[in-house]
């Protein structure tokens, strides 16, 4: 306690209505104010009187009184906490709650007393022991008056009512009050659902939900031992002890209720840096971007060819425009379908030497849809750990059973093909791994799916264009001459424009126009995208030394790594590096990204828990010095983050 040098005037405002003669409270507040403060506080509370949620006022009382010099104390703020609750009625077990942990008696008898108290100006005075009523006016109830928090000059006025900012200063000046040991506080505005409790203990406990919206059924009871102290000096110190509360913080911008869950998920996420954040590109996809306004080297994308700005994809793309502007208009099976999308299908099932093809918006669409398509409830999927997580909403969605087997394991598949037989079942593997780069046991696989009679599915998304002399993919890869039933595949990687795609027989391509909700529901893509994939699907045919420079790329960057002492090897673009923990992983990516080069950290839920790694993809385009450069970058910054 220390004397406040400055004269300070207590400025205080009660609005009401009359009805049927009766004066009815609509709201009250008050401010302790050096001199100059005073006008303009006053305006800001009449106002405040003037326009309140409980309706038009007919009466004004501004008083302003000077208070004695040495009758002011200061307090700290109570700490404040808040406890989120779904209902009202999860709010009222709080007040419950926080009574047990005060040790106060008569928890049910409190709660109930909180019913008589709507209506009352003041609060209720009750002996925690006795349930007495210590209010000499029960009608009204005993008041809180004479407080503030400490205002610094610069504060303006406020003329919105801050329950909030108010209310700590109220529970602060009540809980230094003689033989007070807690308080419960309900808004009486209609408006406003978020009470309070506090003690001395558990500081200023914010509830969200105390009664129902709408409700005018408010109040506060203080909490009183009357074997602490006299009724009278408690009451005295409440109506007429000035005192200003100090450090009372602004609420963090809370958060509506309803939306609360999705912050805490959040927050969870970032203690595990597991939080997702996007870098923004500003140049075209090749192996040097503008990042953040800087050149960089970038070994993370899928553009494994470097086509997307390929000069003949450019070109296609600009007399498509021309020719269509660009939306597709509906569904392909509406109005959708344009001369566009048929050449792009018929390029694929060429390129994929299959009867037909059918295109899908992207790889994610088109594997659920395939998938859920292919499989109802009576069905049992078999389906690698490690496929992508397209296959495995596609799976989620066909609502059939889904058994998983060890990663390119075929033995594992085999047994548990055994162990699950079905009349109905679908074996799928992605045919290079998006975060491992391996590449299927494609030759058993298809004896196991053929001896078992399953449909099998293989996804190429990341061996299109890649794998093959020539590019064709896995079965190119493998000199395989069997066909799966559905090679699935992207548009979006080494074709260098966007989408997804299905190729097979005529059979399988009419019954998934036919069923592939995917398919179905969706706007077909742009008649330019379309343009686009056949673009890429005819480069890879015309370039095939593009092939080769990747192949060259992949062998020089695992060498260089492996000079730098890393235990990697791949056959495809995609190189792990792993490293473990996310942490970490996040660390190494951000160091090299200072350095210029872009690659991507990969955490969990992409990969498993525990290896966390960096994905390096190569492009056909990147330099021999590039390759040097960023194995180096590399070694380093993981030396440097052990
Ligand atoms: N002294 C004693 N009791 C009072 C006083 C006072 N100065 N002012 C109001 N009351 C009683 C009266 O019965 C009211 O009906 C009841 O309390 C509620 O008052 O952290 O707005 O001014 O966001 O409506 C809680 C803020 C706001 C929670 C409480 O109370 C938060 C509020 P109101
Ligand atoms: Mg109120």
């Amino acid at each position: 306690m220390k004397e406040d040098p400055k004269q300070l005037y207590s400025l205080k405002m009660r609005a009401s209505a009359h009805v049927d003669g009766a004066e009815h409270h609509i709201s009250g507040a008050e401010r302790i104010l050096p001199k100059e403060q005073l006008p303009e506080f006053a305006k800001a509370l009449v106002s405040r009187g003037l326009n309140h949620a409980k309706g038009d006022a007919d009466f004004l009382n501004v008083k302003i009184e000077a208070i004695p010099a040495g009758d002011i104390i200061h307090v700290d703020a109570l700490p404040v906490e808040t406890v989120t609750v779904e209902t009202f009625q999860d709010g009222l077990r709080e007040v419950e709650r926080f009574l047990r942990e005060n040790g106060i008696p008569h928890i049910p008898q409190i709660m109930r007393k909180l019913d008589e108290t709507s209506a009352m100006r003041g609060a209720m005075l009750l002996d925690i022991h006795t349930l007495q009523r210590l209010e000499p006016n029960l009608e009204r109830g005993v008041r809180a008056t004479c407080m503030d928090c400490e205002r610094s000059s610069k504060t303006v006025a406020d003329d919105a009512k801050n329950h909030y900012a108010e209310a700590i200063v109220l529970a602060t000046k009540v809980m230094n009050c003689p033989g007070v040991v807690g308080e419960i506080c309900i808004s009486d505005d209609p408006d406003y659902v978020t009470g309070y409790v506090s003690s001395r203990r558990t500081g200023y406990r914010r509830i969200t939900k105390m009664k129902p919206l709408g409700s005018e059924a408010g109040g506060r009871i203080f909490l009183f031992d009357g074997n602490a102290a006299s009724p009278e000096d408690a009451i005295r110190y409440l109506e007429h002890q000035c005192v200003i509360v100090h450090g009372v913080q602004p609420l963090p911008e809370s958060r509506p209720c309803r939306l609360e869950r999705l912050e805490k998920k959040l927050s969870a996420l970032k203690e595990n840096h597991l939080f997702r954040t996007m870098r923004t590109i500003e140049s075209a996809e090749g192996p040097r971007i503008v990042c953040d306004g800087r050149s960089m080297l970038l070994m993370a994308s899928n553009s494994y060819l470097d086509l997307t700005a390929h000069p003949l994809m450019k070109q296609r793309c600009a007399e498509a425009l021309a020719k269509y502007g660009f939306g597709s208009g509906g569904s392909r099976l509406t109005t959708g379908n344009m001369d566009a999308h048929d050449a792009l299908e018929r390029a694929i099932a060429s390129f994929k030497k299959t009867e037909a093809a059918l295109v899908f918006n992207t790889g994610y669409a088109a594997n659920t849809a395939i998938v859920s398509a292919l499989t109802d409830a009576d069905s049992v999927i078999f389906s690698d750990e490690l496929n992508h997580a397209s296959i495995i909403d596609g799976c989620r969605l066909s609502r059939a059973r889904t058994v998983i087997y060890r990663h390119n394991d075929m033995e594992d598949l085999e047994r548990k093909i055994r162990e699950n037989p079905s009349r109905n079942g679908l074996v799928v593997s992605d045919a290079v791994f998006s975060m491992d780069g391996d590449i299927l046991r494609l030759p058993e696989f298809l004896d196991i799916c053929q001896k078992h009679e399953l449909l099998s599915m293989i996804d190429e998304a990341h061996s299109t264009g890649v794998l093959g002399d020539t590019g064709h993919g896995i079965l190119e890869h493998f000199h395989e001459k069997r066909q799966p039933d559905v090679l699935m595949g992207t548009l979006s990687k080494a074709v260098g424009a966007e989408g997804g795609f299905a190729a097979g027989s005529q059979l399988l391509i009419d019954f998934l126009r036919n069923m592939a909700r995917g398919f179905i529901f969706s706007t077909a893509m742009s008649p330019v995208t379309a343009t686009a994939a056949a673009t890429g699907l005819e480069i890879i045919e015309n370039e095939p030394e593009r092939i080769n420079q990747l192949h060259r790329n992949i062998r020089l960057f695992c060498d260089a790594l492996r000079q730098g002492g890393l235990d990697v090897s791949s056959e495809t673009p995609i190189i792990p590096v792993i490293v473990g923990d996310a942490a970490r992983a996040t660390a190494v990516a951000a160091q090299l990204f200072e350095e210029g080069l872009y690659i991507s950290a990969i955490r969990y839920p992409t990969v498993p828990q525990g290896t966390a790694r960096l994905r390096v993809s190569l492009m056909a385009t990147h330099s021999e010095a590039d390759l040097q450069w960023a194995a180096n970058r590399i070694c380093n910054a993981l030396r440097q983050n052990p």
